[in-house]
């Protein structure tokens, strides 16, 4: 059962660490947007929401979702020596649906989070396949971004915004992901022993409720960073509004043993649609991560977004920076537990 929430008290405390948040956490690069349909080698409409990793040979990897001119996706993957230019597209749609072995993905594929599995020595794909009953979560792994072992859905619609943690937890494989329930579209954990059969599932973040930025609609952004203070994760917080709605992004971190267990929440968003390229474009007003690449000196994050649903865009952070943010930002009221 959910926790009912409680209105929060205002506390002066509380107010000045909400005006601190203005403190930029991720810097745009100049370059920004990185990656649009201008640059693609066949016609397309847009290029954006891409899963990011990085390659053995030092190269970065963006797994695209490219929507084209029918208005359904698929994915593409670009490499790039720096992550940011000199970007080498596969000329031809890297991973199609496949509607015909796999029905739920009449509709595209969509919203990739790349995960390396050591144990598997393979990377994990966790995809939103989009058909008539709505979007579902659906598992593919793959050793090359070439050829994909297609795993089917994992999770049935109404779901999507899911990623594999990067090991097995207490002898199972984790998966955060946000069905939408009666109770509303919050983030969950389930477990697997075989990547296949998935239960003990729980809700491990809340959408909360009212005026917050983060109200009603909630999501995985990015793969979980393991870090030592616990998984750090950046989640999408979606506002309505009279003119639509605002995706911004947030910061939570989990228990590195249990991550069904919410350690702190930042009660700002940390990062928003400011630039042009993020506020105008198919979808208006939206920053939309789906990976991110950690630097050599396992601190400096390279997040890539996609913008107003139509291009690429990268920012770049700090890990050490949003630990310490989220020591000074975090919520201790019970509207946060979970
Ligand atoms: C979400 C997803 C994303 C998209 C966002 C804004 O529900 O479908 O793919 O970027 O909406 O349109």
């Amino acid at each position: 059962m959910l926790p009912a929430t409680s209105p929060e008290p205002l506390t002066e405390n509380r107010f000045d660490s909400q005006r601190r948040t203005d403190d930029a956490l991720f810097t745009r690069h100049p370059s920004n947007p990185i990656l649009s349909r201008k640059d693609w080698p066949y016609p397309v409409n847009s290029v954006f929401n891409a899963g990011a990793t990085l390659l053995p040979d030092g190269e970065t990897l963006l797994l695209c979702r490219v929507e084209d001119r029918r208005g359904l996706s698929h994915l593409c993957a670009a490499r790039s020596a720096n992550g940011i230019d000199g970007w080498r597209i596969d000329p031809q749609p890297t991973m199609t649906p496949n509607p015909l072995e796999y029905p739920e993905e009449i509709w595209g594929i969509e919203d990739p989070r790349i995960t390396y599995i050591p144990e598997l020595q393979q990377y994990a794909i966790a995809y939103t396949s989009f058909a008539r009953g709505g979007p579902g979560v659906s598992l593919a792994l793959t050793k090359d971004f070439k050829s994909f072992e297609r795993y089917g859905v994992i999770m049935p619609p109404e779901d999507k915004d899911a990623a594999l943690l990067p090991r097995r937890i207490g002898g199972s494989w984790a998966l955060i992901h946000r069905p939408v329930t009666t109770l509303g579209a919050h983030m969950w954990i389930s477990y697997s022993p075989d990547l296949q059969h998935w239960g003990n599932h729980k809700v491990i973040l809340q959408a909360r409720r009212g005026g917050w930025w983060d109200a009603n609609k909630i999501g995985l952004c990015s793969p979980p960073i393991e870090t030592a203070k616990g998984w750090l994760v950046l989640y999408h917080g979606v506002r309505q509004t009279a003119s639509g709605s605002i995706y911004r992004l947030g910061l939570a971190l989990f228990d590195i043993d249990r991550p069904d267990i919410c350690l702190q929440r930042g009660d700002s968003w940390m990062f928003g649609p400011e630039a042009d390229y993020e506020r105008t474009g198919d979808v208006r007003d939206v920053v939309f991560p789906c990976g991110q690449t950690i630097g050599p000196d396992g601190d400096t994050i390279h997040l890539y977004y996609g913008a107003a649903d139509s291009c690429m865009a990268m920012a770049t952070g700090s890990i050490r920076a949003l630990l310490s943010w989220l020591d000074t930002h975090s919520s201790t009221d019970d509207e946060n537990a979970v």
